[in-house]
């Protein structure tokens, strides 16, 4: 991993296309909730019913993760290949279990959004997200389906 994390420091990183970024939110309604990804700083969820916010963590580093996923008609979603993660940790404290946490998987697209929020297990959440942040990135193009890395 720490390989994958160098190569992405030194390939695109932080100093570089997400910069950018920062600052920027973009949300998605799904279900009870409207989830919010503000790039390199955290992700909330907030009750549709109005309410609390919850922390769904802080960021804390770029990574990267091998996906293997049909990629949908529309083209949004992650393919398959090596693709580039955020993490955010630490967020909010959920009650018997632990503090939130959310993996935001990104993908070449022409526009930043939110494609799928899911709670993988209880307060651990994956958030599907086209950027065109990635598109530079090796495996990450369109037509991700077919890279070989
Ligand atoms: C809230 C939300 C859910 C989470 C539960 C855990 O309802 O944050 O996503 O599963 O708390 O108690």
């Amino acid at each position: 991993m720490t390989g994958h994390q160098d190569d992405l420091n030194k390939d695109f990183g932080v100093d570089d296309v997400f910069r950018a970024l920062k600052g920027q939110c973009i949300s998605k309604d799904s279900g009870e909730y409207n989830y919010e990804l503000c790039w390199l700083d955290r992700t909330t969820q907030k009750s549709k019913k109005g309410g609390s916010h919850t922390g769904m963590g802080n960021f804390v580093r770029i990574d990267s993760i091998t996906v293997d996923d049909d990629l949908p008609p529309d083209g949004k979603g992650l393919g398959s290949g090596v693709r580039v993660a955020l993490r955010y940790e630490n967020g909010q404290h959920c009650w018997n279990g632990p503090n939130r946490s959310t993996l935001v998987v990104l993908a070449c697209a022409e526009q930043d959004e939110v494609w799928k929020i899911t709670e993988e297990e209880k307060c651990v959440y994956r958030m599907e997200v086209g950027t065109p942040a990635v598109c530079d990135v090796s495996g990450n193009g369109k037509g991700a389906g077919k890279d070989e890395l």
